[in-house]
């Protein structure tokens, strides 16, 4: 059979859309490190997170994540500094082995104390407080914006401030106490609920972590004998990329030659055990801890009387990812017609099907967004009386709330939101039952958005406050 080469020849324009014929693979262990990602937007999904055409963004609320820290406290103690102390010990000579030789010159950043926002996290809170300003053109700036009194979730509420406002002292920071006694009336609920382990999941972790590392470990050993490696020496090396990066701007540790892109996911998948039993779908109580938040939130931005069209507020990575169970997102059982969700999640390898994915849902900054739309047109949508709809977005991608999403782009119309929510508050219905409060006066409502705390006006940082602010 002769098969003329002219026949063979493609059209020029054809080129364009050809398979490459070498990898285009790439890979960034940045954007797998769960908690100690830095802010990044996945596009998860990779949906447009311009409002529907035809809508304005009317109001707005934001649950925000403090952004990037020096390290987490139970991180340093568990993983970091014990690293870094077996580093002293010099019976390795890290010079000869190519793939570790960073160790041999590689010092831990200093810092005074662990848990401060760094310089880069500063930056991106303030950067955040820019971008939201694009999103809007008819919204007026906030009056106040809210965080818990920690010093992380302050300092980020301040930098996102000076980032959102124009002028000098435009803005007030009303900062909520982190009490033990406060029910579900503050930005930390999770801290006066019982019935919420700060360690849940940490035992299941541990099951795929000691898979994981297993080669690894053989592999380090391997090279350097010497150096008696455990697990926790991994997982130290894999963290020191996130926090060696958000504090020096990159890190020898994320390099693809001393762990493989496979080990980096194994890393996240590792973690995503450990915030699936956490805060996640795998713990009874995380939808419990998250709904008084979106229950009052909703009601505030539907309410006629509110005082603010943009609502801000700082907090740490568990109330987050309370809400999104809260609300149905990221739930590895949606649309299988079984909930059971601990089979999701396995502990001996990774479900890469999974839609809960800890570096989507709580990278540092992280952010979910409530957008109450103003659709003039309805654009073929079943015309409704009421031109009001609702988005959810996680940095930046549009979600679509289980349940609800008969609006244009799947948003959920302003009709059907009081009986989606009443539905979630049939499923959560009360925090201090779920939570086993051992206190008298305990609340399942947030009211501290309405109460009349003036707050404090955040200035833009002075060459003085610039002086001092590491004493801060
Ligand atoms: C250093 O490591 C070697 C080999 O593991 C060990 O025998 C020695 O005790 C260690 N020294 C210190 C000070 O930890
Ligand atoms: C309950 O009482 C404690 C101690 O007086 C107080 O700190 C806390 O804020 C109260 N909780 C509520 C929900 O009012
Ligand atoms: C190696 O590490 C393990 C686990 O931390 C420890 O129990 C053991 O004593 C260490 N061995 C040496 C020789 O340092
Ligand atoms: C998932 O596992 C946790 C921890 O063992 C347990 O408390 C929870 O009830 C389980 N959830 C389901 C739906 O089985
Ligand atoms: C997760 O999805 C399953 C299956 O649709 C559903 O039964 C379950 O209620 C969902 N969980 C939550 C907390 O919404
Ligand atoms: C919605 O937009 C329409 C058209 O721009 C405007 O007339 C109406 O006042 C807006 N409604 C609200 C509640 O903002
Ligand atoms: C939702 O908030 C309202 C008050 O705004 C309250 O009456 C209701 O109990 C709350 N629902 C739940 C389940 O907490
Ligand atoms: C929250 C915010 O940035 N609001 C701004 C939206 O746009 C108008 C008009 O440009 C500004 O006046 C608001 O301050």
């Amino acid at each position: 059979m002769h098969i003329s080469l002219a026949s063979l020849a493609l059209p020029a324009v054809a080129v364009a859309y050809q398979i490459p014929l070498y990898s285009d693979y790439s890979f960034d262990p940045l954007q797998h490190l769960a908690g100690i990602a830095p802010y990044f937007e996945p596009n998860d999904p990779p949906r447009n997170p311009a409002p529907p055409q035809g809508c304005t963004v009317s109001r707005a609320a934001y649950l925000v994540r403090h952004a990037a820290i020096n390290a987490n406290d139970f991180d340093y103690e568990t993983y970091l500094e014990p690293f870094t102390e077996k580093l002293k010990n010099r019976t390795t000579d890290w010079s000869k082995i190519p793939e570790l030789s960073f160790l041999a010159s590689w010092t831990p950043p200093k810092f005074e104390e662990q848990e401060l926002v760094t310089r880069i996290g500063r930056l991106e809170a303030s950067q955040l407080g820019v971008q939201l300003s694009y999103r809007n053109s008819t919204l007026r700036l906030p009056e106040k914006v809210w965080a818990s009194t920690a010093e992380r979730t302050s300092v980020s509420a301040q930098s996102f401030i000076r980032g959102l406002e124009m002028d000098n002292d435009d803005i007030s920071l009303v900062t909520i106490y982190e009490g033990e006694k406060s029910g579900a009336n503050s930005l930390t609920p999770y801290k006066s609920c019982p019935a919420y382990h700060a360690s849940s999941g940490s035992e299941q972790s541990k099951e795929y972590v000691d898979t994981y590392t297993k080669p690894i470990l053989a592999r380090l050993h391997a090279m350097a004998p010497k150096f008696n490696w455990t697990a926790n020496d991994v997982l130290g090396m894999q963290e020191w990329c996130g926090y060696d990066t958000v504090v020096r701007g990159s890190s020898p540790f994320c390099s693809l030659d001393l762990f493989s892109s496979d080990e980096w996911l194994q890393f996240e998948y590792a973690q995503d055990i450990m915030y699936h039993y956490n805060v996640g779908y795998g713990s009874e109580v995380s939808g419990p801890i998250g709904f008084p938040w979106l229950n009052a939130t909703m009601k505030m931005l539907a309410s006629e009387n509110h005082d603010q069209d943009l609502y801000v507020s700082f907090t740490h990575r568990e109330l987050p990812p309370a809400v999104l169970v809260a609300m149905g997102l990221f739930n590895n059982s949606a649309l299988t017609g079984s909930n059971d969700i601990n089979a999701t999640m396995p502990t001996d390898h990774v479900n890469n099907q999974r839609q809960w994915v800890s570096s989507y849902i709580l990278p540092f900054l992280t952010n979910i967004a409530i957008e109450q739309m103003n659709c003039s047109a309805s654009h073929g949508y079943e015309k409704m009386d009421d031109p009001t709809f609702y988005s959810v977005l996680v940095n930046q991608s549009p979600q679509t709330l289980p349940g609800c999403y008969d609006g244009p782009l799947e948003s959920c119309p302003a009709s059907k939101m009081n009986a989606w929510l009443q539905g979630r508050a049939a499923i959560f219905p009360d925090y201090s039952m779920a939570c086993e409060v051992d206190y008298k006066n305990s609340t399942n409502v947030v009211t501290f958005y309405m109460e009349d705390d003036e707050g404090k006006r955040v200035e833009k940082l002075s060459k003085s406050s610039l002086l001092t602010s590491d004493s801060t």
